[in-house]
């Protein structure tokens, strides 16, 4: 069959019209602009010792720089809970030692069970499974993840679809904790409500996170103070134009 113009808008767009699959092949960033990105979720003084690792969509995860500070950087570009493979995820992340070597190298297994091929469902299948034979333990200690970035693009308020945001936030590790323990109401359509800590659960309660919003006036020194990154990503990739599609 001669490709119609239909057909071939179809292939351009990736539609998500029945008999066509989207495409979802990870691109691989540009490596500078990939570092900046990962480093932009931890605080300043934090930046020039961390770890940083670079996703390569055939393999998963590389080292590309060593810290010395116990505090590791990743764009993360698969979340299993989601059960559904995309491309245009990017949430930054940056964990300290203790969760380094646990929900972020859960995270970077993640990424590499995709590389090998292994489907959607069956990675969400597997993840939980490891959590629940205790294959992947939850983080021996408190800790955080520093998630200040200026830019994610990734669920998140109001309605949970994938949308690109100024987000910025700190998620310190709360296994099994749960929202009605520390009387917490989020409502995610309220962002009132948000900015006292809440429990965010990303897929499971072993995964769970006690949530710190960055206030306002914070999140507006974040903003201006990475104005080029937010400029160069921009240029990378439409979508992760921040004005275009915040909400
Ligand atoms: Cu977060």
């Amino acid at each position: 069959m001669k490709p119609t113009f239909i057909t071939a808008l179809i292939a351009i767009l990736g539609f998500a019209t029945p008999g066509y699959a989207i495409d979802t092949t990870l691109d691989t960033m540009p490596p500078k602009l990939e570092i900046a990105l990962a480093l932009s979720a931890a605080p300043p003084h934090l930046r020039d010792k961390a770890t940083v690792h670079l996703l390569d969509p055939k393999t998963g995860y590389k080292l590309a720089q060593e810290g010395s500070n116990g505090i590791t950087c990743i764009v993360e570009r698969t979340q299993w809970e989601l059960g559904d493979f995309r491309n245009d995820i990017y949430v930054p992340l940056c964990y300290d030692a203790e969760g380094t070597k646990t929900y972020l190298k859960y995270i970077m297994d993640t990424a590499a069970m995709r590389a090998q091929g292994m489907g959607p469902a069956e990675l969400k299948a597997e993840v939980e499974k490891r959590f629940r034979d205790k294959t992947y333990p939850v983080p021996a200690k408190p800790g955080l993840s520093y998630m200040i970035a200026p830019i994610m693009r990734t669920l998140g308020p109001p309605d949970f679809k994938v949308s690109t945001m100024a987000m910025p936030h700190l998620m310190f590790y709360a296994p099994y904790l749960t929202n009605a323990e520390i009387g917490a109401a989020p409502d995610f359509t309220n962002f009132d409500s948000l900015l006292y800590p809440f429990v965010d659960k990303q897929g499971n309660p072993e995964h769970s996170y006690m949530i710190q919003m960055i206030g306002a006036a914070e999140k507006a020194n974040i903003l201006a103070e990475h104005k080029q990154l937010l400029t160069d990503l921009c240029a990378y990739r439409d979508l992760l134009c921040l004005d275009h599609m915040e909400h």
